[in-house]
């Protein structure tokens, strides 16, 4: 026997003796790898646009890989992070980061080929890079947003894990990463289930990858995690100052200075490293109108961090919103983070320059940026060019309340949002939610949300979108449509008839009157400032009876307009009501009085402004939507091709005709 056969024969009899050995061995155990574990990632890093960063976006290389065949735990060969190349040229290695495709990134991988356009799985990215450390320096790895599940290996070695997109995330990699050439593998899974956040079924596109700036960062080995300065929100030279170091270090002195004002003061840090103090300063004020900026640095003996902070009060008081003592209303726009004219996600400055100049050109003073976290280049554009913000995270439709996992992804993402833009005068909302239905469970989970936000910041007002359209007002307005459909001349005899028969039903006399109003009462709104709601009158309502009313949805949506204006939206609560959605699809180009015409998303916007300017609490309204966005719900051919087609422009930025209502109305009707 050769020494080869001999080789063989020994493995094989040590597998067929394993094989034996256990009874219950099956052929699953046998492709079982041994279970690796990842860490969490640190705390979030603030200010960091003023550390020693070093950009490695740009060119990357990907690999699909829709069997999860690339990750050490699941492979024969060791798994992708091993990154094995040629030596011999007899090597079997059977993928190659360096000859795979191209990608740019931040970018979304479903956005940059066509193959993947609809792919929800693993997609892995390589990037190669040189780097020289420095003494005494921590060296961290940030990501600005990967979604949705990203595993990170450098050099071969695994540095950590993080569930949930759209947020920041950092793991320090001083022990992992070498002087000279290096290696970064990221796998990220874009896979989403019912107990994921947001849930595997959305009205937007799950972008795939890495979706934000990816970037080294260097700070001394005790440095300053983040500091929080924000105005009082009913006072306007009260300020809160919170400073927290990375190490529980006491005594040690922080400095903020703001040159412009002339304001410098220190404070020694407690036992775990903190500081949380009122300052007083008189600032002007930051505001849409006039959108100031003032440097502002914090420093100890090791440390410095410089940003650029506006300063605003914002509350409620009653049914009305205050922005720095003055009474406003939230003129604004609904966006996603989508770049005019470009596929993909949103993530730069130049993307949010072009979104955000747009929602001005509206005559907006507010953007409600649904339905999740984007890059923090939003905010810092938003505070520059002066718009107010509502941030959002991805609690959306049916979230899995029971699910600890899920809760904690989202208190994850709701905290790393606040914690990175609490310093950004912008952003005066936070929300919790869009359209979940009650139930006792919602409403601890959320609750526990708001305890949150209030925890990091109590300067802001709170929210979630709440849905609309209960069993008994769908009924209540059925009964509207009916009797408006009995007054209306042009309504055909046919039809008149069924409308009576559904008054006769009911008992409901012809002569009577009706005013069609909600009440919005979700016990949720007990905890939140604005009470946020989404309606779709003009819109989808009628669609869920016309079958049952056996009448022309054409004649449903004619009277639909008719009653409009006069629905009467209120609220058990004493606060200010924001509509927070409102709107109708229309393809850019399409004309004539049918549904998708410019014509006809026009005239809902028409009707519904009339209507809102007749119910006095609402204060704020945010309509559905500035752009036509991605949406794998949409596939009506000609029409939507994929595309939510309820934007005012289209996706290369052409207005249609409902964007000039709009903008009219913020200008000269509203105030
Ligand atoms: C909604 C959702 C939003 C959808 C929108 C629509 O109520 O909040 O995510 O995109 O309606 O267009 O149906």
């Amino acid at each position: 026997m050769s020494r080869f056969k001999g080789y063989l024969f020994f493995l094989l009899t040590v597998f067929v003796f394993a094989l034996n050995a256990q009874d219950s061995l099956d052929a699953s155990d046998f492709f079982d790898r041994p279970p690796q574990t990842y860490n969490t990632p640190d705390k979030l890093l603030g200010w960091i646009d003023s550390r020693n960063l070093t950009s490695l976006n740009g060119e990357w290389s990907y690999i699909v890989d829709p069997m999860n065949n690339g990750l050490p735990e699941s492979s024969f060969f060791g798994g992708f992070p091993k990154n094995k190349t040629q030596k011999t040229g007899m090597e079997l290695i059977e993928y190659n980061f360096e000859t795979a495709a191209k990608i740019s990134i931040p970018g979304a991988w479903n956005a940059a080929d066509q193959q993947l356009f609809f792919y929800r799985g693993p997609v892995w990215l390589f990037k190669k890079f040189d780097y020289s450390k420095q003494d005494n320096q921590l060296t961290h790895i940030y990501f600005e947003g990967s979604n949705f599940t990203t595993k990170i290996f450098l050099n071969g070695q695994s540095v950590g894990e993080f569930k949930g997109g759209y947020v920041p995330f950092n793991f320090d990699i001083t022990d992992y990463v070498k002087e000279g050439e290096n290696i970064l593998l990221v796998l990220t899974d874009n896979t989403l289930n019912k107990s994921t956040v947001p849930t595997n079924k959305t009205d937007w596109w799950p972008w795939g990858g890495l979706i934000g700036d990816v970037y080294l960062i260097e700070t001394p080995q005790t440095f300053i995690l983040n500091a929080f300065v924000q105005l009082d929100s009913e006072t306007f030279d009260k300020a809160l100052l919170k400073v927290q170091l990375s190490e529980p270090l006491q005594n040690s002195t922080v400095t903020i200075t703001i040159p412009e004002l002339k304001f410098q003061q220190s404070f020694l840090t407690d036992s775990s490293g903190s500081i949380a103090e009122e300052i007083s300063f008189n600032p002007i004020l930051w505001s849409p109108d006039n959108p100031k900026l003032y440097k502002v640095n914090i420093s100890n003996s090791s440390d410095f961090i410089t940003d650029q902070i506006g300063f605003r009060s914002i509350h409620i008081n009653g049914q009305q919103i205050f922005l720095n003592g003055k009474q406003i209303k939230f003129k604004g726009i609904s966006m996603h983070a989508e770049p005019i004219a470009e596929a993909g996600p949103a993530f730069s400055k130049n993307h949010f320059k072009k979104l955000l100049k747009t929602a001005k050109d509206l005559n907006t003073n507010f953007v409600r940026a649904a339905h999740y976290p984007y890059s923090r280049h939003l905010a810092k554009t938003a505070d520059e060019i002066g718009l107010m913000l509502w941030e959002e995270v991805p609690v959306y439709w049916n979230i899995d309340w029971t699910n600890p996992e899920t809760f904690t992804i989202a208190k994850n993402q709701i905290s790393r949002l606040v914690q990175r833009d609490w310093n950004r005068s912008s952003v005066v909302v936070w929300s919790v939610a869009n359209e979940t239905p009650f139930s006792p469970n919602r409403m601890d989970f959320l609750n526990n949300l708001i305890a949150e936000i209030k925890l990091n910041d109590e300067t802001r007002l709170t929210t979630a979108a709440l849905l609309s359209g209960s069993e008994d007002q769908f009924k209540l307005l059925v009964l509207a449509l009916a009797l408006q459909g009995t007054k209306s001349e042009w309504v055909n005899a046919k039809e008149k008839i069924i409308f009576k028969s559904i008054l006769e039903q009911v008992n409901f006399a012809e002569d009577s009157s009706l005013d069609f109003s909600i009440s919005i009462d979700d016990p949720l709104g007990e905890s939140l400032d604005l009470i946020s709601y989404n309606e779709y009158f003009g819109w989808y309502y009628v669609t869920f009876f016309v079958d049952q009313m056996q009448v022309e949805e054409g004649t449903l949506r004619r009277l639909m307009f008719e009653i409009l204006e006069d629905i009467k939206i209120t609220s058990i609560y004493n606060k200010p009501i924001h509509i927070s959605e409102f709107g109708a699809g229309a393809k850019y180009g399409t004309t004539g009085n049918k549904i998708w015409s410019e014509e006809y998303q026009a005239n809902v916007y028409r009707h519904q402004l009339k209507m809102i300017s007749n119910n006095p609490q609402i204060q704020g309204i945010t309509p559905w939507i500035l752009k036509d966005f991605r949406a794998m719900l949409r596939p009506l051919p000609g029409i939507q091709d994929f595309y939510n087609r309820k934007g005012l422009i289209d996706e290369n930025g052409n207005k249609k005709e409902a964007f000039m209502v709009l903008q009219d109305f913020y200008d000269t009707q509203w105030e």
